[in-house]
């Protein structure tokens, strides 16, 4: 394809691009279905994807990654601002001018052998004052088929950065070059764990990505542009750059609420972005299940915009009761990462709430059978799904303002201390309650398994600065518009255990439950009581008709231990000391009013 920009800096950009990584093809694309249909068959020649059977999984792929490619790689990520102190305690930093010179070695000649694309993207609808321009260029035809799907991607986007329109400049690379007349693999990449580099560099908007050819490390638009090179223009510019799923909740009645929710990794956000409430007549649909970018509005109020299109999503767990809306939403023109393969040309994956099939090809190639000892589809293994093809998908998902947002809700995965659901005082404790989330890790995630890692609004991978300054700017929101036009805050915690280590509450679709909870205190009928915490729903307030639950077991899941919660508080404010004098005053303040409660309670 002919070059499609009159855009010199982009032109100038790739030329500098190509003559660093050497590629010996550079192709520019158009992001049509031709375009799309030609890398699709090319990868099944090549070995990297495997077609689905056409009448089962029509449009479908199969790719298996490296053994070593699987994840996300926290340790290798990089935000390189120009003074230290501006990536903060909890990112790793990395002088620019040095790092700069260290990746041109690690870049130079890396796509030998291999076709450059260059993968003009754009976060948000074309036409939304939040929209902004992203340029990748990779040597991985995977990442352009992804980035189709996740993204506004193509030649619409050239048009749209014009001649002199700026963008973020994205270079990845799989660090896998090819020698005249070598043999590629299905998966290239760079294996070893210390060689691979997810930098970014804030202040000059730019992406270096070397190594991964895997999810957030390779699709530049989500975490890298969308959350960590977003959250320093959102400060810097007064918006939000969020991790948060959007949703809308109707009532049986026909009312509206829009919602978004953060919750750290693997705590079932995009299970909650498109449920299936069990409340008759209740009806929720999705915005987004990953990121949101959040502005004022001219009318005080906070829009929620999802910039991306499509789910990138953990398959093993995603089941009927679990999630029947995103199953119906990669039924086609999907792509799936690591699963298992059915002899009929099917997909499979544990916990997928159907039998698994009587043999199989695992996520590593390897022939596979049920009880084999081994899991057949890796713990995170993904489907990439267009957003258009949820059967929930809000008719106002595209809208270029966003949606208005009533409530905005905080969790994370909590064994015990934490209630069912708290709504904060105003928007400091809101901020306070987001500030002091965790979640306790799962096994999939790669830690040990029950610890409780503090992740503040589930962004602490994702902050591209300071934490403090991150708080802060989320505390300037309260004087910036009135308290009834900010949302709600809320904390959450769908995972409480009983002594015996059993879930006190169903999750899933019962969920309804609570987020019919939540707006009915943003509509003011909810009836409420004051905890130190927080307002917990008062006796009778939370609608669990239909629901079998014991009166002990919804005691618990509400009840707040006075001597928990001061360790609770003392770790939090533990936590907070990492941040320095960038802890805004605010937060210090929440904790001593949090401890002053707390004391009266125990009287
Ligand atoms: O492992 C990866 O690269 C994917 S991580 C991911 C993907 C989609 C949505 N969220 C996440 C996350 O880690 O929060
Ligand atoms: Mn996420």
């Amino acid at each position: 394809m002919t070059t499609r920009t009159t855009n010199q800096k982009l032109l100038a950009w790739v030329q500098e691009m190509v003559d660093l990584c050497k590629p010996d093809r550079v192709h520019w694309c158009d992001g049509s279905a031709e375009e799309n249909q030609k890398l699709c068959d090319m990868m099944v020649a090549g070995g990297t994807f495997t077609k689905l059977d056409e009448r089962k999984r029509p449009g479908c792929y199969l790719a298996r990654s490296h053994a070593s490619d699987v994840a996300r790689v926290e340790d290798r990520t990089f935000i390189c601002s120009a003074k230290r102190e501006d990536a903060g305690p909890t990112n790793h930093w990395a002088d620019p001018a040095e790092m700069k010179q260290k990746l041109r070695g690690v870049f130079a000649g890396c796509m030998q052998g291999r076709t450059m694309y260059v993968i003009p993207f754009a976060m948000g609808p074309l036409d939304s004052p939040l929209c902004r321009v992203g340029i990748e260029v990779s040597d991985s035809a995977y990442v352009v088929v992804n980035m189709r799907i996740m993204t506004r991607m193509g030649q619409k986007v050239l048009d749209k950065l014009g001649a002199d329109g700026s963008f973020v400049s994205c270079l990845h690379s799989v660090g896998a070059p090819l020698k005249p007349g070598q043999q590629d693999v299905p998966w290239p990449c760079e294996p070893d764990p210390a060689k691979k580099y997810i930098v970014h560099f804030p202040e000059e908007e730019a992406i270096w990505s070397y190594g991964s050819g895997y999810g957030g490390n390779a699709l530049l638009g989500k975490k890298c542009m969308a959350l960590r090179i977003a959250s320093v223009a959102a400060r810097k510019e007064g918006w939000l750059a969020e991790h948060m799923l959007i949703l809308c909740l109707t009532s049986p009645q026909g009312r509206k609420h829009y919602v978004a929710a953060a919750f750290p990794s693997a705590c079932g956000k995009t299970n909650l972005a498109m449920m299936k409430p069990s409340l008759p007549g209740w009806t929720v649909r999705c915005v987004g299940d990953d990121i949101a970018w959040i502005r004022l509005g001219e009318d005080g109020r906070l829009w929620a915009m999802n910039p991306e299109t499509g789910f990138f999503g953990v398959a093993p767990g995603t089941s009927n009761q679990s999630n029947p809306h995103a199953l119906a939403s990669v039924e086609r023109n999907s792509i799936f990462t690591n699963v298992v393969l059915t002899p009929d040309g099917d997909v499979w994956w544990e916990d997928m709430g159907v039998p698994p099939p009587e043999k199989g090809i695992d996520w590593q190639g390897q022939e596979w059978t049920p009880g084999c000892g081994r899991k057949g589809a890796h713990p995170n293994a993904r489907f990439t799904a267009p957003a258009e093809q949820c059967p929930v998908i809000d008719p106002e998902w595209e809208n270029p303002a966003g949606v208005p947002l009533s409530a905005m809700l905080f969790g994370g995965r909590r064994a015990s201390t934490v209630p069912l659901v708290a709504e904060a005082y105003d928007w400091a404790h809101g901020v306070f309650m987001g500030a002091s989330a965790g979640s306790e890790t799962t096994a999939a995630a790669l830690h040990q398994a029950g610890v409780l890692r503090r992740d503040p609004f589930a962004m602490l991978p994702f902050c591209g600065y300071h934490m403090g300054d991150y708080l802060a700017h989320w505390l300037s929101f309260g004087q910036r518009t009135t308290a009834d036009k900010l949302p709600k805050i809320f904390f959450t915690n769908w995972f409480r255990k009983d002594a015996q280590g059993r879930w006190l509450w169903p999750g899933f679709g019962e969920n309804s439950r609570v987020l019919k909870w939540v707006c009915e205190r943003v509509e003011g009928t909810g009836k409420a009581v004051a905890s130190p915490i927080g307002l917990l729903p008062a006796e009778g307030a939370l609608d669990l008709s239909g629901l079998d639950m014991p009166a002990a077991d919804l005691a618990e899941l509400l009840r707040v231990d006075t001597a928990s919660w001061k360790k609770e508080a003392a770790d939090a404010e533990a936590y907070f000391t990492a941040y320095g004098d960038r802890l805004p005053p605010a937060m210090r303040q929440q904790l001593d009013g949090l401890a002053a409660r707390l004391e009266k309670a125990q009287g």
